[in-house]
């Protein structure tokens, strides 16, 4: 399946400070150029969303806080990844169908996007989704 799990790079206070520091460079530590980001926040433990897939916007979902289960499907098999790690980096290729599931209230879900908001390369509908898997133009294409 079209995505890759990533560690982000990671500072933890070693001193009187307490907390950790985690980074993302665009291009460098991710395979795409980052023109959006945006974060869910004030969420309950099971809450859904998305139920949707991308044409061309390839992302990095991270989850600061929290724990939020992210169930992938790319009209051929499903596949769910739990972050639930401040470190733990999920990086989706266009073409795949995400249902974002939430497993603790309050949890944050952090989205670093190649492309501009545009309603029109959404897919919302899953029979839609299906077709335009099957006849192979969810194929990854080139980054942002
Ligand atoms: C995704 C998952 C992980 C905007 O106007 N600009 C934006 O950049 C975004 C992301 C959303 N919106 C509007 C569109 C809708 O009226 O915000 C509303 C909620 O968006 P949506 O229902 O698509 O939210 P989710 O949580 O189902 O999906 C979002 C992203 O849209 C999507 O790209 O992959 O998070």
């Amino acid at each position: 399946m079209n995505y890759e799990l990533m560690h982000l790079n990671t500072v933890m206070a070693s001193d009187e400070r307490l907390g950790g520091l985690s980074f993302v460079e665009s291009e460098k530590d991710i395979p795409f150029p980052i023109r959006r980001i945006y974060c869910i926040y004030k969420t309950e433990a099971d809450m859904h969303r998305g139920f949707h897939s991308h044409k061309r916007n390839w992302q990095l979902l991270y989850c600061p806080y929290g724990k939020i289960d992210i169930v992938l499907d790319d009209g051929f098999t499903k596949e769910t990844v739990s972050l639930d790690k401040p470190q733990k980096g999920l990086i989706l290729h266009p073409g795949l169908w995400r249902e974002m599931i939430w497993k603790k209230d309050d949890s944050v879900l952090c989205v670093a996007a190649s492309e501009y908001y545009d309603a029109k390369e959404y897919i919302r509908d899953y029979d839609e989704f299906l077709k335009y898997v099957q006849k192979g133009d969810g194929r990854t294409s080139a980054k942002g």
